[in-house]
């Protein structure tokens, strides 16, 4: 193992999440660069003239350096460790053609892929139920945070969904735009996990994304949509993935915003929660 890497990395980030994930299931060292995020820090790591000259003029996270090379984009660095020989003798993706054409389509699926709409897959879904946490921290940004974002962020995307939060609210509006295909989409991975341990069988790239966007969900209080008698197979699945010492390591070890997640729930449950519960028990019973 002679490979030198830098992972630059946000805590609270589903990408970076399944990056660190990746890397701990391979048992690879890396040097930790964290970057607060220009949507819940006054820091703007993200925005810094060095981070977007230097590292990412995307001005997101994550990124790697391996030894001199920058790689971008959490689904190609996760390709890449997999090419690296780490402590532990796992591969995360199969040698098999056919095998790993099946896997780029779940992993395009369960991930932020670039040119895929907000809300239009299973990996873009989930960001959705979490609009209300970081509106709540970006409407506790300083002004000058405000301003650094309109005339800095490289992303009219991103840039305009940040000051749309932070003038106005989205968090009421965003949820049930996905409840009925992100019922459905649950539905789909009970069938497709069906006498399986794993999605393809095997651990792999696809496991870490679920992995990171199920914790995600359980952080927002919607973990009982993933314990349903009714979904056994989702359950099983859910036990047996976040058992892997990959999911403490990668995520549960690299904590951010505990209060806030505390403070926006604390008065019940989620309010999305019996709604999309009750859609998929109607779904399947129809
Ligand atoms: N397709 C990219 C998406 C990366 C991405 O959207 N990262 C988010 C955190 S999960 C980010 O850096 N957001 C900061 C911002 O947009 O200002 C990947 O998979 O790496």
């Amino acid at each position: 193992m002679n490979q030198k890497l830098t992972l630059y990395h946000a805590h609270w980030s589903l990408c970076s999440q399944m990056v660190r994930v990746a890397l701990y299931e391979k048992g690879l060292q890396f040097k930790s660069e964290r970057i607060k995020l220009c949507d819940h820090s006054d820091e703007a790591g993200n925005l810094a003239d060095d981070f977007l000259k230097n590292i990412n003029p995307t001005a997101v996270v994550p990124v790697l350096k391996l030894n001199d090379e920058i790689i971008r984009d959490s689904a190609y660095i996760i390709e890449r460790i997999d090419d690296l020989d780490g402590d532990n003798k796992i591969n995360l993706w199969p040698q098999d053609p056919f095998k790993r054409r099946e896997l780029k389509k779940w992993v395009e699926d369960t991930t932020i892929t670039e040119g895929v709409g907000m809300g239009k897959s299973l990996g873009t879904m989930v960001p959705l139920f979490s609009t209300g946490l970081i509106e709540d921290l970006i409407k506790n940004l300083k002004f000058r945070s405000i301003l650094r974002i309109i005339f800095k962020h490289p992303r009219r995307d991103r840039k305009i969904a940040f000051l749309m939060m932070y003038f106005f609210s989205l968090k009421q509006r965003i949820g049930p735009i996905v409840y009925k295909r992100f019922t459905r989409e649950l539905i789909a991975l009970e069938e497709n996990l069906k006498d399986k341990n794993f999605l393809l069988g095997e651990f792999s790239h696809a496991d870490i994304n679920l992995m990171c966007c199920f914790n995600r969900l359980a952080e927002m209080k919607l973990e009982s949509l993933l314990e349903m008698p009714e979904l056994p197979n989702v359950a099983n699945y859910w036990q047996n993935i976040k058992a892997r010492i990959s999911y403490q390591r990668g995520i549960l070890d690299y904590p951010d915003h505990e209060e806030m997640l505390e403070k926006i729930f604390n008065s019940g449950p989620n309010p999305h929660l019996e709604i999309m519960q009750n859609q998929i028990i109607e779904n399947l019973s129809s």
